[in-house]
């Protein structure tokens, strides 16, 4: 009896050892993977944060951005000197979707008023279409961004 037993000990542990060899070659916790779901679409996240004028460049970052309907873009201000428009008024380049109130960081027509760094501007787009906005100070230097809002 006390042989037998050894002998099933014995391929219990050589189980054991095979799982343990098997799992670390895995990275071991397989549950973390899942938090890959967050940053990888499915339906797109509704939250965007895009930087303005990151490394003081006269750029938005990303220039591009897309969001369903009811989403939110937040605009961070990372330099001095610029803001965020779609107002007509402000530039040529800008454009709403029919029926979509245009949007800006400022008040009024005071296309050249600038916010300060480290403010964030945020709009909720409940329009959907295409939206071209610009920074109205470096809207000539290319400053120009879109949002895409989906159905
Ligand atoms: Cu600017």
């Amino acid at each position: 009896m006390v042989t037998r037993r050894q002998y099933l000990y014995g391929i219990g542990a050589a189980g054991i050892t095979t799982t343990l060899a098997g799992c670390s070659g895995g990275g071991g916790d397989t549950e973390t993977t899942t938090t890959t779901q967050d940053s990888g679409g499915g339906g797109g996240s509704d939250e965007v944060t895009v930087a303005v004028g990151p490394d003081k460049k006269l750029r938005f970052e990303p220039e591009d951005v897309e969001i369903p309907v009811g989403g939110t873009v937040h605009w961070e201000f990372e330099s001095e000197g610029h803001n965020v428009t779609s107002l007509p008024g402000a530039s040529d380049k800008c454009e709403n979707p029919e029926g979509a109130e245009p949007f800006a960081s400022y008040d009024g027509n005071n296309h050249f008023s600038v916010d300060d760094v480290g403010e964030t501007f945020s709009h909720t787009f409940e329009v959907a279409g295409k939206y071209t906005y610009v920074c109205a100070p470096h809207a000539g230097q290319g400053m120009v961004g879109t949002v895409t809002v989906t159905e």
